[in-house]
């Protein structure tokens, strides 16, 4: 497989001013014929070059260029491209292929679902229905017609308005849909099945009437309010916030069971994998509620961040990725508690963006070079992405850059445009200098800010000494120092303090001056604040400000300080993360030396505190109490030691468990309800916090916790009380876990959604002997590998939320991986080197699993049939 490089982008050729597809879907093939009105681009550099156009895994049947049939000589065929010389300069290419979309396993192109006809088509989808121009920059007004079983499809989409529907002979129908915006091809969808669906409708500001409609299987019916709430809020969120308003009369979601990705924002017609659409409180988490409403929101802003203004190229996809996940996170920010989410985004970022950005397939926002673009839908491009924007938002601050948004969407809609465009666009309508902030766009890896702080008692002063350096990351060695956005409070003995620079080279302050954002772009540099009467404890990042990783060398008291009354919501929980950390790291020592685990008695205090303590947000006091995650652990402790660590935690949170049980009781007791459920953010907030008391008071192997768990289990009438208590149960001695996995079977066997999230409760447990379990299960009727949503929920929370299974010592775990990576590498690429990604990160365990997981690695790289897909992940973690 060859790379790809940025440098090497030029326009294309040709454009297609319009783009008429008929589709015949039949049980055995179906046939595609399109009429592509083609041109010169003026721009392009040769004005004399051959047609290229993309096309993959095709039967051509017939090629005519005005009308005239062309003979085998004159076109000719290399890999994925199709080529015909001596064009006109303007003409109709008219191409017929046929496809056998139910032997389409990718889930790419054309394929079907459920006895459903859909598509995905980015990035490079497209190119396996017909021979086409397939990339962003090539944008063309689509009109499709869509010819099959009337009985068996009743139901046919495609992108953009109905303006034709007719009934044929022999029970065959069809319909025609004409998309007036130009798109690109990746943009483009369609739909085929015996679907039930939900309407309603939104009355845009400018008084635009639009359909809104969700199509369903008819069993999942009433699973749709959620997502159709969540649409209109983000409907009603973009107009206020943004300014934009949806420009159609019709905005349709289609529900489907396989499918790659979460959801995909085709114009007007938004295909979903159902776990991202379908809601309700029998069958659905809380968390399964939040990602509805935010998956929903980020495909519906799309319609503006990446439909009307979309991307030059693929190397530009943070543009519309990081924009859109900024956006999102927003929305659902506002909607909910905007401290939890921004925890639970810092959570993600920290520890799988930043082990991606510390691993073999590091790569900046905006990548210089890929094999297969769809391995870079990365955490690094919508994550990271989004905090680039966020810094963005920090340094303008929310009115100028809602200006450079304005003007943005201005200047580029209906265009394919650069993440420069963006960047030049806020700093045009801000007159704010983003020269070297440009370099987050351009440079990999997780920058390291060291800080020192010293208050000089006599001259009245608190300086603080910030350094920032990047490490290398695969071709890239030198970094140059980035604009760091850092927002910091000085916390005394009664609040904070109020801030004076004595060198005014800052900055954004709060409007009360008792915080400020400190512009960092030196490698070094020195902030002296004056007039500081008390030796301060600096609250550091406040919200998080930037993406990378703070060092700074508090004491106990310090962050026992931050933890209880830092007015920052997230400085908050991070230095409960910190303290938590310090314990961990303890009780690794204790461990090693054969002692017991005894957490100190000032941080059993502050979880006691925290446990009582009801004016808090009960979310916040949920994911305080919640020790560091093995994955953040595994950032921070180097060489990973995945054994010692888990007993290590698991230790700490029993001692934790047993000092506080009674304080965990009383919590339980005060968090239980029979209130009707609601997803709203106080109902979330006390359910987390009653399952983080269960989750302790498990540790306690006793009868008395074990009865509270299956009382919960039994009793419950939503699925985020039953999954956590089933959840517990799994991972306890409890006699009645195997009662209760095969009631809950019984139960949801018709549900697969339900029945996903069976699999991954046992694919997660801790226990030892949960490889052959889920090694069994890979043979139950229920499982089915053809399905991403079953891969993930059994293979891949196995491999990649279940560490201490996972890195089994006889690495049995690796084995297992690469064998499922190798049988999916021949049926769906894209999710098999999606799985292979926790194997890449080997470099960072103690070096018998090293070993172990690079012999796996290397039999993979052997297969002599390996997809680019997967050859791109495996080749570059080896190198
Ligand atoms: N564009 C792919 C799916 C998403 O990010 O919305
Ligand atoms: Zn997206």
């Amino acid at each position: 497989p060859s790379t790809i490089f940025l440098s090497d982008y030029s326009v294309p050729d040709f454009l297609i001013d319009s783009t008429t597809l008929r589709f015949e879907l039949g049980e055995a093939s179906s046939l595609v014929c399109s009429v592509l009105a083609l041109r010169r681009n003026p721009d392009a550099a040769s004005q004399d070059a051959p047609l290229q156009l993309h096309g993959t895994e095709l039967e051509l049947v017939s090629l005519s260029i005005d009308g005239r049939q062309l003979d085998d000589s004159e076109w000719s065929q290399s890999g994925e491209q199709l080529s015909i010389a001596n064009v006109p300069a303007s003409f109709s290419l008219c191409c017929e292929t046929r496809l056998r979309p139910q032997d389409n396993t990718s889930l790419e192109g054309l394929y079907k679902s459920s006895g459903m006809f859909c598509t995905q088509c980015e990035a490079e989808g497209f190119r396996k229905i017909t021979y086409y121009l397939d990339r962003p920059d090539v944008m063309s007004v689509f009109t499709v017609e869509i010819i099959a079983d009337q009985s068996r499809y009743p139901v046919l989409l495609s992108n953009g308005n109905l303006i034709e529907t007719e009934s044929l002979a022999d029970g065959i129908h069809k319909t025609v849909w004409h998309d007036p915006f130009p798109k690109p091809a990746y943009l483009f969808a369609l739909v085929a099945g015996k679907l039930a669906v939900v309407e309603d409708q939104f009355l845009t500001t400018s008084g635009r009437s639009v359909d809104l409609k969700i199509y369903v299987d008819e069993k999942d019916l009433d699973k749709c309010d959620h997502a159709m709430l969540s649409l209109k809020n983000a409907m009603r969120w973009d107009e206020d916030v943004y300014g934009r308003e949806y420009d159609l009369d019709i905005f349709n979601i289609v529900a489907v069971d396989d499918f790659n990705m979460g959801a995909m924002e085709n114009k007007s017609l938004n295909i979903f994998n159902t776990s991202c659409v379908l809601a309700k409180q029998e069958t659905t988490t809380d968390a399964g509620f939040q990602r509805v409403e935010g998956v929903v929101a980020h495909e519906y802003f799309h319609n503006w961040s990446g439909n009307r203004v979309t991307c030059r190229d693929w190397f530009q996809l943070s543009l519309k990725e990081g924009f859109t996940v900024f956006r999102d996170s927003e929305f659902s920010s506002d909607m909910g508690s905007p401290t939890v989410k921004r925890v639970e985004d810092v959570t993600l970022l920290r520890t799988a963006q930043f082990a991606e950005d510390a691993g073999p397939m590091a790569h900046p926002i905006r990548p210089d070079s890929f094999i297969e673009i769809s391995n870079f839908y990365t955490v690094t491009i919508y994550e990271k992405g989004s905090e680039v924007v966020r810094m963005i938002h920090t340094l303008l601050g929310p009115e100028l850059f809602r200006k450079g948004s304005d003007l943005y969407f201005d200047r580029h809609d209906g265009q394919a445009v650069t993440c420069e465009d963006f960047v030049l666009a806020m700093e045009d309508a801000s007159g704010i200098d983003l020269k070297q902030f440009r370099h987050w766009y351009s440079q990999a890896g997780t920058p390291r800010l060291h800080v020192s702080g010293t208050y000089d008692e006599q001259a009245q002063t608190y300086t603080l000494v910030v350094k920032q350096s990047c490490p290398s990351t695969p071709g890239q060695t030198e970094k140059a120092p980035f604009h760091i956005p850092l927002a910091v409070a000085l916390i005394g003995e009664a609040g904070q303090l109020a801030l004076q620079l004595t060198d005014a080279a800052a900055n954004i302050e709060s409007p009360d001056n008792t915080e400020l954002v400190l512009n960092v772009t030196e490698p070094e540099q020195r902030f002296v604040f004056a007039n500081i009467k008390e030796e301060p404890v600096p609250s550091l990042l406040r919200g998080f400000s930037a993406p990378v990783k703070l060092d700074f060398d508090y004491s106990g008291a310090q962050l026992l300080r931050l933890m209880r009354s830092d007015s920052d919501g997230f400085c908050r929980w991070d230095a409960s993360q910190q303290l938590g950390l310090v314990e961990i790291k303890r009780a690794i020592t204790a461990l090693a030396a054969g002692q017991q685990v005894s957490p100190d008695s000032e941080y059993v205090s502050a979880c006691r505190e925290l446990l009582a303590n009801t004016s808090l947000d009960a979310a916040m006091v949920a994911l305080m109490l919640q020790l560091p995650s093995e994955a953040y652990l595994a950032e921070i402790i180097h060489p990973v030691d995945v054994h010692g660590i888990h007993h290590a935690r698991e230790a700490l949170r029993k001692a934790l468990a047993t000092a506080l049980s009674d304080e965990f009781s009383a919590c339980y007791s005060r968090c239980e309800s029979d209130e009707a459920y609601a997803p709203d953010a106080a109902q979330i907030a006390r359910r987390s916090l009653k399952n983080t008391a269960l989750s302790y008071l498990m540790l306690l192997d006793d009868a008395q916790s074990i009865a509270l768990a299956v009382r919960q289990y039994e009793s419950s009438s939503n699925m985020t009380d039953r999954l956590a208590a089933l959840t517990y149960l799994v991972n306890s001695t409890a006699a009645y876990k195997a009662e209760a996995l095969l009631r809950f079977y019984q139960q949801w066997q018709h549900e697969p959604l339900v029945i996903n999230q069976w699999f991954q409760v046992q694919a997660m447990c801790r226990l030892p002997g949960t490889l052959e379990v889920v090694q069994g299960l890979m043979s139950h009727p229920a499982f089915d590998i053809r399905n991403p949503n079953k891969v993930r929920a059994l293979i891949g929370a196995f491999c990649g939320q279940n560490g201490v299974n996972f890195h089994r010592e006889d690495g049995a775990g690796y084995r297992f991986l690469a064998d499922q990576v190798l049988l999916l590498n021949r049926s769906n690429p894209q999710i098999a080197s999606r799985l292979l990604v926790p194997l890449t990160k080997w470099r960072k365990y103690l070096p018998s699993a090293q070993q172990l997981m690079c012999s796996e690695l290397q039999r993979v790289l052997a297969d002599p049939e390996l997809s680019s897909d997967v050859y791109e992940v495996v080749s570059k973690s080896l190198q």
